[in-house]
């Protein structure tokens, strides 16, 4: 990218009174966390199509919970990144707001305070009868776990054709028809509605960055696209903000 387009973007960052990140699972890579669909896909080993999903929760639910308990593991061993680290430090100027398809907790630990889980969190474990619900980062010794109730705990995150949190869902759409910054990174943006965000911000006058070493789907639509990774890009245009 040339270098009048990236000062473009910083001058873009200083008129900015509220920006919004929205990110996916790319952010999360340079963490040691792998993507749903890259070449070292989480999807690759298993059909996520399948697992995440509540049919096949009720089918083997033994399955589906070695999948996310692999996955709590590898996510309570990872820790914030770069390009993580360089949004919370962003907050320091500006009203910044995450909208993150990410269920890693990875914002928030690296100290972002107006995260988003449109997709919940692998961390929050939940009944599926009573109002139990809770942050454990233990590993369980029997899967699947038993709530005291009796009943099975699932991880409180979203899974395909289930609705995402109304209130956390709101809130997004709030922040995306009334930022003057998206900066979009790590999301292939396959997953719908959280790939609505982006349009509402356009049609409400933003301009949308793309930050992805790949092309995607809608890069087309990108005001800008940075071809590069969360760890490196994010840290340059936050260095240069505050230059
Ligand atoms: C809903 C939580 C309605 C669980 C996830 C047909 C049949 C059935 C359903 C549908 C259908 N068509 C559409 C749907 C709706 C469906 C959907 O969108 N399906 C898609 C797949 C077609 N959506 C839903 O079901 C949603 N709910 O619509 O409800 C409704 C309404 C009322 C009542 C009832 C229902 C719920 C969707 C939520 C699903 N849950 N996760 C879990 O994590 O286990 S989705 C999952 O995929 C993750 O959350 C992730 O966020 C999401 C998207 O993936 P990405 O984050 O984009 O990751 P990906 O690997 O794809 O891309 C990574 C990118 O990073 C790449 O572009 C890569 O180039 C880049 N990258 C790599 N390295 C780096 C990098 N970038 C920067 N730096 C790097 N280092
Ligand atoms: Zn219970």
């Amino acid at each position: 990218m040339s270098s009048d387009m990236f000062k473009s973007i910083v001058d873009r960052l200083h008129q900015a009174e509220k920006i919004v990140f929205v990110t996916g699972a790319g952010i999360s890579q340079e963490s040691g966390i792998p993507t749903f669909r890259g070449k070292d896909g989480l999807w690759r080993k298993y059909d996520a199509m399948k697992l995440a999903t509540i049919d096949a929760f009720y089918e083997d639910p033994k399955l589906v919970w070695e999948w996310y308990e692999e996955r709590r593991r590898n996510v309570l061993e990872a820790k914030p990144n770069a390009g993580h680290l360089a949004i919370a430090e962003l907050e320091k100027f500006k009203s910044v707001y995450v909208l993150t398809q990410n269920v890693d907790g990875l914002h928030q630990r690296a100290g972002s305070t107006k995260v988003y889980e449109l997709h919940g969190s692998i961390i929050t474990i939940r009944c599926t009868r009573c109002n139990f619900k809770d942050s454990i980062t233990s590993s369980f010794s029997h899967l699947p776990p038993a709530c005291k109730c009796g009943s099975i705990l699932r991880p409180d995150v979203v899974w395909f054709g289930e609705s995402l949190p109304q209130d956390v869902w709101h809130t997004s759409m709030q922040q995306a028809i009334s930022c003057d910054v998206m900066i979009v990174v790590g999301t292939s943006l396959a997953v719908s509605p959280a790939n609505l965000l982006p349009a509402y911000a356009k049609q409400n006058g933003a301009i949308v960055i793309e930050i992805n070493p790949e092309e995607t789907l809608t890069s087309t639509n990108m005001d800008l696209s940075i071809r590069s990774s969360a760890a490196r890009a994010i840290p340059e245009l936050v260095a240069a903000f505050q230059r």
